[in-house]
């Protein structure tokens, strides 16, 4: 195996052992390269379809779906992948059935051009399927130029990012063609050996814009689906009733398994990312969804331990556990687990079948407590916005000095605390913007307000990121400012996976310089192209929380 798409890799460079630090065993991380491998073969016709005219959604789908299935995290059934890797061989040669027929119809002669293996590889028997694998087919040891591999990564791991928020927004508005159409092209270009190095830098700053647009896709779905997110305090206490915890991302997962959980006597509590449900007018309406329970995904062993009931993964990050919670465990989605049950995709028009979870919820006792109180949330865009006078006032008044944006991903790493450093060590006149699973770093510090506004504003999920930019955008605008970089806003983003890549690059595609990331600057950056975004877009790796912060303050 070789893989170093997340923060943890092995030395900041790749896991290359019996198994990734995320638990990812070497035969799923090679399967999941021969995945994608395939997946890139299904782009190949699908761009060539694209000329002659068809464009099909559920291959679109199936593609975003897999990558997403590939993030850090998310799957580690081995099943699945060779599954998933079969199946993808049938797609792509449907597509290619359709292609070859509309060619000839419109040329009058059989298509002859060349296309790269994968187009056209054959898995055989499981056997032969899995010797591929092994022989590291697909993998980024078979580019051997640094520069290019890395550029490649970039790219890649943001399409991964953009697959999971497209896939979220494609359950709600069940179109997404754009981001299908360009999620095809952009993997297609990652085989094509005429694309120059420029080309592949491009492609970054491309996979960027559209992760800008995927946000914005995303948060006008959850929007139009549960309406606009408002200021909410959420309970982080417990209740008497056994519960159901709810992770990941998957708003439409959460709100079939309330309605199904109505007058059960079952509570549902979400946990890290799935808080900003609460946020949602149409979702806090369910007065049997009590509040939030524990803390960052990382600390799900714990949390799921001592919750006693049943735990469902709706996306990542699933930490792989032989732990006795383990037997309360359930996935669905992209999410999958070897033994653990996988609740089916719903059927056109259905629900999910959440029967289950909560027939198992009935025979848990409620969970333990672990904390009392209530945190606050729901500061996207449109909240914010509405405070406009007040925070712009509290700008000219010198009240607010800079606003801080540290969104991103928590993780376990002990350099992560340089993130709760930071937080304490703010002069009292700065406010942190917030948005993913990074927010648990700080959300339960008392860190008070300034003239009523709170000095930890929370957006969201990661993708809410997408609000922090809008945020941004719409204070240059009232400042009258032609450089969004001439905002006192500075950004300090923390990254684990693959969708604050995606995160990454679309503030990089607004035009956002000076960047500060960290823990660790990706370990897929080859010293060329970290230098090269570096010199176009000042990133920076951290330093202490001491340094960072008085940089920041004086404008840095
Ligand atoms: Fe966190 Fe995990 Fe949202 Fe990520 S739960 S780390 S960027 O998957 O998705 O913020
Ligand atoms: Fe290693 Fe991260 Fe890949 Fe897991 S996802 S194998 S920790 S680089």
């Amino acid at each position: 195996m070789f893989c170093h798409q997340c923060q943890e890799t092995m030395k900041n460079t790749g896991c290359n052992m019996k198994q990734g630090m995320c638990g990812k065993s070497a035969e799923v991380a090679d399967l999941q390269d021969l995945f994608i491998w395939g997946l890139k073969g299904i782009s190949v016709w699908a761009v060539k379809a694209k000329e002659v005219g068809i464009y099909d959604d559920q291959v679109g789908f199936f593609i975003a779906k897999g990558l997403f299935s590939t993030i850090t995290n998310a799957n580690f059934d081995r099943e699945d992948f060779i599954r998933d890797i079969k199946q993808g061989v049938a797609v792509r040669d449907g597509l290619k059935g359709q292609f070859f027929a509309a060619y000839k119809q419109k040329n009058g002669t059989d298509f002859s051009g060349a296309v790269p293996e994968c187009a056209t590889w054959i898995p055989g028997n499981d056997q032969d399927l899995l010797v591929k694998a092994a022989s590291g087919a697909g993998g980024w040891l078979e580019i051997a130029d640094e520069d290019e591999r890395s550029l490649k990564a970039l790219t890649l791991y943001g399409l991964k990012g953009m697959s999971a928020y497209a896939e979220h927004a494609y359950q709600i508005t069940k179109s997404c063609r754009e981001v299908f159409e360009f999620l095809m092209e952009a993997l297609a270009a990652l085989v094509d050996d005429t694309k120059s190095q420029e080309d592949l830098f491009n492609l970054v700053i491309k996979t960027g814009e559209m992760g800008v647009k995927t946000m914005a896709l995303l948060d006008a779905a959850n929007t139009q689906a549960y309406g606009t997110p408002e200021i909410t305090k959420v309970n982080i206490g417990v209740g008497k009733n056994p519960g159901i915890l709810v992770t990941g991302h998957d708003l439409v997962d959460l709100e079939e398994l309330l309605e199904q959980t109505k007058d059960q006597g079952v509570d549902v509590y979400t946990h890290s990312e799935m808080l900003p449900a609460h946020y949602y007018p149409k979702l806090k309406q369910y007065s049997h969804l009590v509040g939030n329970y524990g803390s960052a995904w990382w600390l799900q062993k714990e949390d799921m331990a001592t919750f006693n009931g049943p735990s469902l993964f709706t996306s990542n990050c699933l930490v792989p556990t032989k732990a006795d919670y383990r037997d309360k465990l359930f996935t669905t989605g992209a999410v999958g687990f070897d033994g653990v049950p996988h609740i089916p995709d719903r059927e056109e028009g259905g629900q999910k079948d959440f029967s289950a979870i909560i027939a198992m919820a009935k025979t848990c006792a409620p969970p333990q407590e672990l904390e009392t109180g209530q945190i606050t949330g729901g500061f996207g865009h449109s909240q914010v916005m509405a405070l406009a006078d007040k925070v712009i006032e509290a700008v000219k008044s010198g009240a607010i000095k800079r606003f801080i944006v540290m969104g991103g991903c928590d993780g376990r790493h002990k350099t992560r605390d340089y993130y709760t450093q930071v937080a304490k060590e703010l002069p009292e006149d700065a406010v942190i913007l917030t948005a993913g699973c990074a927010k648990y770093k700080y959300n339960k510090l008392d860190m008070g307000d300034i003239g009523g506004i709170p000095r930890v504003l929370d957006a969201g999920q990661c993708n809410d990121s997408y609000s922090l930019a809008v945020i941004a955008m719409e204070l240059q605008k009232a400042f009258g400012l032609d450089d969004i970089n001439d905002l006192p806003i500075s950004f300090d983003i923390a990254w684990y996976e693959q969708k604050a890549v995606l995160v990454l690059l679309a503030l990089l595609s607004l035009g956002i310089k000076g960047i500060r990331l960290g823990p660790t600057l990706p370990g897929f950056l080859s010293p060329g192209i970290a230098a090269a975004l570096i010199e176009k877009f000042d990133i920076k790796p951290i330093t202490t929380a001491k340094e960072d912060v008085a940089a920041m303050m004086a404008g840095h």
